[in-house]
């Protein structure tokens, strides 16, 4: 599908028009047009072929022209010409966080800046805190910028690495002589970024599997290449290239090999330590006394030899499930979901009707689904004021009325103020099924003010759940400062569940997070923030990553019947009244 490509073709010109000071309009309408291609569940190619590109949303006829530009030739005009007259190196200094494209633009007008290096070197020698408009607080803004990027550099949210993951495993199965491949590593283990993807299969010529992989379309270069291991290089889902290793393993070692580079490297060492305790050698092609394999072909056989059930990938991280020898709890699973508990419709800032969202959570075996927009102070998000939101619970009950076999729940998410209010009042709130509250504004106030904000909120008794916690966006924004032990009691104490959102960008709670609140005594919602139909499909992503916090299906609400949860919503009201 050539939609991603265009997508991020349309986002780079809005980008270079910002850093050229091009007008509001002109940007904001790449970035929609951008947007809606990314949302298209069907190829733009054969929208073009039909001549049905005016009927995306955004996509004007300038704009389809230019998507024609690129179907037939690979490049559109204006991005060409904005490249042309820009510097190389100042796109990439817009990803720093704290730098727009009018202090880029001032920092390579003033002082020359075309590059990241150019940029840490003002900073050090102090030069661009002189420059007007800068000063000593937003250059060290800019500064723990840098260093973030630095800190995530070279690792790729899990969510962007595992459709090109699958796509790579896919196209390998497809090669002369490939019996089985897997996905390996720290995507195996559903770890929030993944450095490299590590891919394993049984062939019986290896060099020519190896071969047939370096000659992917997908390929931007080769690193590696011999008879048992490939290396490549391939396009990153966000930005730069990702490096792919494919291993290939003779089928009596294969169990071995693909417990060795699931890792991670601290559970291995764990395990290698049992086998030389019992006099045996453990490496990726067996377990072995003296030269005799005792196991290798599967994955469970190596865990049973050495005396522990088999630990899912997501608990291998020498995080306790050695000690338990394997007897962790029954992890929840994408099976025991019986609804999404955070969607947004076109009602706030959603893409898909409540219609749509509906059908669409019907048709992933849902029993419930709460509709839970944003609320008035979220103005950029089209947030709903008292008024809009009675009118819009109507409108999901009429809609769930109309549906058959769902259960649509009236929600809302709530803004948490920087006051530490929310957003509406007790009496609005009652009216309502399901309540979300989340930060979406002074992020950056002290640890003490964003912890008694969040603890306010879980305190009143209509909100059921803390959405987001910690506010992070993965390689792009920090957690907020906040005072986790007090959090996880707090909850635990008031009984609001607290979000693991399953949404790519967030992946929040995180899982040590998750782990640490169900040792104090919390509940979760597992829940997208789908903003559109087919981004109710990011639920394993929340799933995985409450199941490297060690969550059952019981810790997590919306794997109960509906009957139970409303039990529960009405129990935290009546006690807290
Ligand atoms: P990543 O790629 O940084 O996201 O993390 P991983 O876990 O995928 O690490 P990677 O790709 O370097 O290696 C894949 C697995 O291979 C790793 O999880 C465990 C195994 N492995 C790699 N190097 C070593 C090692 O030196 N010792 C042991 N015991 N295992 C290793
Ligand atoms: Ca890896
Ligand atoms: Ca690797
Ligand atoms: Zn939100």
């Amino acid at each position: 599908m050539i939609n991603p490509e265009i997508a991020a073709v349309f986002d780079e010109i809005a980008d270079l028009l910002e850093l050229t000071g091009g007008d509001r309009f002109r940007v904001n309408s790449y970035r929609k047009a951008a947007r809606s291609i990314e949302d298209l569940t069907e190829d733009v190619a054969d929208l073009a072929n039909r001549g049905e590109l005016k009927k995306i949303p955004g996509v004007g006829k300038g704009t389809a022209e230019r998507i024609m530009q690129y179907l037939k030739t690979g490049r559109i005009h204006v991005h060409q010409e904005l490249l042309e007259s820009i510097p190389r190196g100042l796109p990439e200094l817009l990803t720093v966080p704290g730098l727009g494209p009018k202090k880029v633009q001032a920092l390579h007008r003033e002082l020359g800046v075309g590059s990241m290096a150019d940029l840490e070197a003002v900073i050090a020698d102090g030069r661009a805190e002189k420059l007007p408009g800068f000063g000593k607080k937003s250059v060290e803004k800019i500064a723990e910028g840098l260093a973030f990027l630095k800190r995530s550099a070279g690792r790729t949210p899990l969510g962007a690495v595992l459709p090109l993951a699958e796509g790579l495993r896919d196209a390998v199965r497809e090669f002369a002589g490939v019996r089985r491949v897997e996905i390996a590593g720290s995507a195996r283990r559903g770890c929030e970024t993944v450095g490299d993807i590590d891919l394993l299969c049984i062939a019986e010529d290896g060099e020519q599997v190896v071969k047939s992989f370096t000659e992917l379309p997908e390929v931007t270069g080769v690193r590696a290449a011999g008879e048992t291991k490939g290396s490549v290089l391939v396009a990153g889902p966000i930005r730069g290239e990702i490096q792919v290793d494919l291993r290939v393993v003779p089928e009596e070692s294969f169990g071995a090999a693909l417990q060795y580079f699931t890792g991670s490297k601290e559970h291995n060492v764990r395990l290698r330590e049992l086998a030389v305790k019992k006099g045996w050698k453990l490496n990726e092609y067996g377990l072995f006394e003296g030269d005799r394999p005792i196991a290798g072909r599967e994955e469970a056989e190596i865990y049973e030899k050495l005396g522990l059930r088999p630990v899912p990938p997501e608990l291998r991280e020498d995080r306790g499930e050695i000690e338990c020898r394997g007897e962790t709890p029954r992890l929840v699973s994408l099976a025991d979901l019986k609804g999404d508990m955070h969607v947004h419709s076109t009602a706030s800032d959603g893409r898909s009707t409540i219609e749509e969202m509906a059908e669409a959570a019907r048709q992933r075996g849902y029993s419930y689904l709460a509709i839970c927009d944003h609320s008035k102070s979220s103005v950029i998000a089209n947030g709903l004021d008292e008024a809009r939101l009675l009118r819009h619970i109507q409108d999901i009950r009429a809609a769930g009325k109309r549906i058959n076999g769902l259960t649509l729940l009236a929600g809302i998410e709530c803004d948490i103020l920087a006051n530490g209010k929310l957003d509406y009042s007790d009496d609005v709130l009652a009216q309502l099924d399901w309540v979300i509250a989340s930060i979406h504004s002074a992020q950056q106030q002290d640890r003490a003010s964003l912890t008694r904000r969040s603890i306010a909120a879980m305190e009143n008794p209509y909100i059921c759940c803390l959405g987001h916690p910690s506010g992070r966006l993965l390689g792009r924004r920090d957690a907020m400062n906040l005072d986790w032990d007090e959090i996880f009691a707090a909850a635990a104490r008031t009984g609001c569940a607290l979000e693991v959102s399953a949404s790519w960008q967030r992946l929040d709670l995180k899982d040590v997070h998750i782990r640490q609140a169900i040792d104090a005594g919390c509940r979760f919602a597992i829940s997208t923030d789908a903003h559109s139909t087919e981004q109710l499909d990011q639920m394993p992503l929340g799933v995985q990553t409450a199941r490297r916090g060690w969550a059952t299906a019981d810790d997590v609400l919306n794997t109960w019947p509906e009957s139970r949860l409303r039990e529960w919503i009405a129990a935290r009201r009546k006690a807290g009244r």
